[in-house]
This record gives C-alpha cells, structure tokens and sequence, in this order.
C-alpha cells in the first residue's frame, strides 16, 4: 500500500446553478490550469481527463416550494451521476471538479451506482442537509445530503428533473469534519439522525489526528466518497468561495485529512467544490484558494509532506 499507485479519472463540472454567484464554475480549468494534471502524473499517477461536462439550460426554472433551480440542477446532476458511473466503471478514482456542492447529488449517486453502499466523508464548514423545504435560501447545494439519505427520504417532495434518482446513503455511514456554520434545521436533523460529525469544537478538543483514527474506526471498510468543500479550510487561506466561514481547518489540518484517507486504500472518489475564482478580493486570494485545492487533491493521491518517489527511482551510477 504504500508504494501504490493511483489511477485517476477526472470530470470537470462546470455548474453554479445550486447557488446565486457567479464565478464557481470557473473553477476545473483554474484547476488543471494550475498544473493539476500534471503534478499527479509526476507524483506516479496514472491520470485520464474525461474533460467537461456539459449541461441543459431549462429555460423555465421557477422555484419549487422555495428552493432554486430545481430542474437545472436535477439534469446536470444525472449527467454527472451517468459520467461518474462510467469512470468507476472504469477502473479509477473519480475527481469530481466542481462547481457547486449541489453536484454531490450526482457524484455520490454515480458512484453508489457503480460499486454499490459507499461511506461518505463530508469535509465543509456546512452540513448541507436542510431539506427543500427546510432551506432559508432555497439554494440546493445547502440540500444535497438530504436528498442522498435513506432517512430523510420521507421529507424531501417529489422535484423536477429528479425522478432518475433515489436516495443511496445511510446516515450511518456519514462522517462530518469542520462544521462551524450549520443552521438550527440542519442541527436538528443531524441530532434527529445521530449523524457522527467533528464540528471544529472537536478538530480543537481532540486534534485532527485523533479526529482522522476515529471518522475511520466509526466507518465500516466500504469504498470512501470524499466530498470536500473548500470552505472547509479557513478563509484566511482559501478566501476565493462563496459562503465562507471564519475559524476554519488550517492548511495543515485540511492536508493532514486527505493523506490520512489515501493510506487508508479505500478512497473511491473525491469531490473538489466551491473554488470561485471570482470570490477572491485579489489575485493572491484567488492562487492560494486554487493552489490549495490541487494540494488537496495531491494529498488525495500519495503526495506526501516526508517526500516522494516514484517506485522505479534508482540513484545514477557514478
Ligand atoms: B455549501 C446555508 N446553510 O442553506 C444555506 O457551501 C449555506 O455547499 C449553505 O456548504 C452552504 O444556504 C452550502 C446558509
Ligand atoms: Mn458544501
Ligand atoms: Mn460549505
Ligand atoms: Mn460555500
């Protein structure tokens, strides 16, 4: 395990639609335009890039019962769920590039769909779990894992444009870490639910180490989602994002995650969302949010801060 080596299979998803600003959608070329793509073919990777997803622009799109471009969102995420589908199907490692964290539907859908009951790892300052109705913004990637679990499948409405998926996750099988900014519906759901979550309070109490051995003790061996939100890490040094939050994980802390979770063997997919590029004050804002999120995704896939090297390295004779 410890020499192996990753084969990766990234979507881009350009999709802002599950919130009000613009900008989230640049993110997949801001991503491999930072060398993403290359820095893990360097570091042993085998990469394939299935490129762009394209989405259906429904013309009338009126909120449902309070929540926003519901029919916008359903069709992009049953594009996204078929295309990470077949990446699983594959053989690889799916990265998601979002977008909106409303592309969790369709990610965490397509790759149930491929190899069957998944656990989740919810890295966000948020728990994204109001139902539609639930919601106070009506903006759906606050909503998604309500939509995605078994337990809630009995408060979410029947919605346009979402016929093509059911809920493929228990609450059981979820693990929060970062949580500083939940709305009181959504603390009542997790409570409701008994969701395991390390909000900050416990990324201080107990450290990230300790957080890390317990989210994977707490978690039965299934293949792992990681779905990370950018926002999770704190503005100070990823202030390029929709809805920050202050008091968030430190660079050290949001690498430490994705290194604990590549030994592990079991990641299956990662999600990288919320990068917005045109949320940053300045240029430096906007590099050192997307640098971030490519080390994420390094980290992800056996970047190590000791140092690499690649298997068949051996030192030239004098
Ligand atoms: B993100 C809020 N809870 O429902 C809502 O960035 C924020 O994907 C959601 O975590 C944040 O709109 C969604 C206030
Ligand atoms: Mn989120
Ligand atoms: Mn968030
Ligand atoms: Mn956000």
């Amino acid at each position: 395990k410890l020499s192996m080596l990753h084969s990766v299979g990234i979507i881009g998803a350009p999709f802002s639609k599950g919130q009000p600003k613009d900008g989230v959608e640049c993110a997949p070329n801001k991503l491999r335009a930072a060398g993403l793509l290359e820095r893990l073919q360097q570091q042993g990777c085998a990469v394939k890039d299935y490129g762009n997803l394209t989405f259906e622009n429904v013309a009338l799109d009126e909120p449902v019962k309070g929540s926003k471009s519901v029919r916008t969102v359903g069709s992009a995420n049953q594009r996204l769920s078929e295309a990470v589908k077949a990446v699983k199907r594959d053989g690889h490692t799916a990265v998601m590039l979002g977008g909106d964290h409303s592309l969790a539907i369709g990610s965490i859908h397509g790759h149930t769909a491929a190899v069957g009951p998944v656990s989740v790892v919810w890295v966000d300052a948020h728990a994204d779990i109001h139902t539609p109705l639930s919601s106070n913004t009506g903006n759906i990637h606050g909503q998604p894992m309500s939509y995605l679990l078994y337990e809630l499948q009995s408060k979410v409405p029947p919605l346009p444009n979402f016929s093509w998926m059911k809920p493929c996750l228990s609450s059981r099988d979820l693990v929060y870490i970062g949580l500083r900014d939940v709305d009181p519906e959504e603390h009542y759901i997790m409570k409701l639910l008994t969701v395991k979550a390390f909000s900050m309070t416990q990324v201080d109490q107990l450290g990230v180490a300790r957080v890390m051995e317990e989210t994977c003790d707490y978690l039965s061996k299934k293949p792992i989602h990681l779905s990370y939100d950018i926002d999770a890490i704190d503005p100070s040094v990823t202030p390029a994002t929709g809805t920050p939050a202050v008091g968030g994980l430190t660079y050290r802390e949001g690498i430490y995650i994705t290194e604990y979770l590549c030994q592990t063997g079991l990641l299956s997919a990662v999600d990288m969302v919320e990068v917005n590029p045109l949320r940053g004050r300045t240029e430096d804002d906007v590099h050192s949010t997307v640098s971030t999120a490519v080390d994420l995704l390094l980290g992800c896939f056996g970047r190590r801060r000791e140092g690499n090297h690649l298997p068949d390295y051996s030192l030239p004779e004098p």
